[in-house]
């Protein structure tokens, strides 16, 4: 994935040599190597280890990144013992003070978005307690020095992305679609599971749509015609969306992305506009097939609306679509049912042109509706770590039926036959009945 949260970092600190070092752009073994080349070179006197992702959130391919941050903490001291250590990123703020207590190696922690307090800690670095929203250590413990406001995101200035800050084209698959951008930070939906609201809070900061348009010519200026907008939904607010949309469309710009959409909000109007402004493909995330299902994830959508955008997307012309759905505990057999043949149905009924992306569990995440409904439920032990120490543990730690446990593999198991058997024999059918 492309760091644009280091971009923005990097664009912030203007008074400070920045260099960008992604590992994940080597194996394992070659990150290390690169990675204390990289450190006898530069002689950072600061260096901040991103944490984006602690595990997949998938039940069925479960692979635990976290467990990767103290080897890497530990090989950025052994190499530069001088060096500040300061963490940060998403994965950091779901779990910012077990981190620090698990990983000693790590001085200091940011937590959210650090536009405002990276650039204030690096001026203050001899008292991290008078700069808010910084985790540090005081007397042998895990301090925090309080909450502040997140940054002002229309005034932040459009994040670098040219060579002197991150070779860019190391990220340009010949799809070219993993460079984000993003036109908004924020999210006011209230879906149970989601974590969003608690990693860019709850209400909406917005870039005006010509900075939006004005970054999307800064990617055509790299050589970069396709990307992907990482706002959480792109289209809440839609009229914000749609005046994204007609600024690209008045700029001519020829380019092509994707992002995450609302069901309720993706009307006929909206698509039609997306699509001639660029937007090739239309995530969806509507999580549960079914009238309960929505209503008990908080999606605030009904059936008739996912129905409606089954079929806009049938009607709109040189675009794709997939859609993310949920198994949940307690489902009758009807829901299940019904959820198991979205992969065969919404294929049908759009004409091939959207698909189920992912069909899984819930990975339960702190600070969501789910962590507290699932131990008062009692399928999450109260005292269960959502930051396991041992990879095994993280299959627990997904919202579903323990006691249909054999049930929930032989769903697993008929999705994934309907998946991988099922759904090319509907493409073809697809495809036959769509030619003259
Ligand atoms: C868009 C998105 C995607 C897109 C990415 C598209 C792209 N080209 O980038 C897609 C859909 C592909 C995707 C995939 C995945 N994602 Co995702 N994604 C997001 C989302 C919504 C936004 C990420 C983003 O770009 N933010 C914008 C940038 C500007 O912000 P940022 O990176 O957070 O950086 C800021 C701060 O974190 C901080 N910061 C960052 N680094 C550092 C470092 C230091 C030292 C400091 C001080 C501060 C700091 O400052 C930055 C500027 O303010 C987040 C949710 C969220 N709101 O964070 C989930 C999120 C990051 N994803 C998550 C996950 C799990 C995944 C997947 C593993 C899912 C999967 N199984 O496929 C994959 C992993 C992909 C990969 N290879 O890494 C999790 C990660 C945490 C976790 N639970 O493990 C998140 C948090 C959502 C969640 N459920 O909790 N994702």
């Amino acid at each position: 994935m492309f760091p644009l949260g280091l971009c923005y970092l990097a664009t912030v600190l203007t008074r400070h040599t920045v260099k960008i070092l992604d590992l994940n752009l080597w194996t394992r073994r070659e990150a290390d190597e690169v990675l204390s080349r990289t450190l006898l070179e530069q002689e950072p006197d600061v260096v901040g280890l991103s944490i984006r992702n602690i595990d997949t959130t998938q039940r069925g391919d479960i692979f635990y990144y976290f467990n990767e941050v103290q080897p890497t903490a530990r090989l950025i001291k052994r190499t530069r013992p001088g060096a500040l250590l300061i963490a940060g990123g998403s994965g950091f703020s779901i779990f910012p003070r077990k981190i620090m207590e698990r990983i000693p190696e790590f001085d200091l922690g940011v937590f959210l978005e650090a536009e405002d307090s990276l650039p204030e800690l690096l001026d203050r670095l001899d008292s991290p307690g008078t700069v808010k929203g910084v985790y540090f250590r005081h007397n042998g413990s895990v301090a925090f020095s309080g909450a502040r406001a997140l940054p002002d995101f229309a005034r932040l200035p459009i994040p670098r992305r040219d060579r002197e800050v991150i070779d860019i084209t190391a990220y340009m698959r010949s799809d070219g679609g993993n460079i984000g951008i993003q036109s908004k930070r924020g999210c006011c939906l209230a879906c149970a599971y989601c974590n969003y609201p608690h990693l860019s809070g709850n209400q909406l900061r917005m870039r005006a749509p010509e900075q939006v348009a004005d970054e999307v010519q800064g990617l055509l200026g790299l050589g970069v015609r396709r990307f992907c907008f990482v706002d959480n939904i792109f289209n809440v607010p839609r009229p914000h969306a749609e005046a994204v949309c007609r600024e690209l469309i008045r700029r001519n710009l020829d380019v092509e992305w994707s992002a995450w959409f609302e069901v309720k909000n993706t009307t006929r109007e909206l698509v039609e506009l997306a699509r001639r402004a660029g937007c090739k493909h239309f995530g969806f995330s509507p999580d549960a097939a079914t009238d309960r299902g929505l209503s008990r994830l908080g999606k605030g959508i009904t059936e008739s609306d996912l129905k409606r955008s089954y079929r806009v997307i049938r009607e709109s012309h040189g675009i794709r679509a997939g859609y993310n759905f949920f198994i949940l505990p307690g489902m009758s057999f009807r829901e299940i049912f019904k959820t198991l043949t979205q992969v065969v149905w919404i294929p049908l009924v759009t004409k091939g042109k959207a698909r189920v992306m992912g069909l899984g569990w819930i990975r339960i995440e702190p600070d969501t509706e789910i962590y507290r409904r699932a131990v008062a439920e009692g399928s999450l032990a109260k005292d269960a770590e959502l930051l396991p120490e041992q990879h095994e543990a993280l299959s627990r730690l997904f919202y579903y039926d323990r006691a249909h446990r054999r049930f929930d593999t032989i769903v697993a198991w008929l999705f994934r036959w309907l998946d991988t058997r099922l759904r090319p024999i509907i493409k073809r059918f697809v495809r036959k009945s769509r030619s003259p």
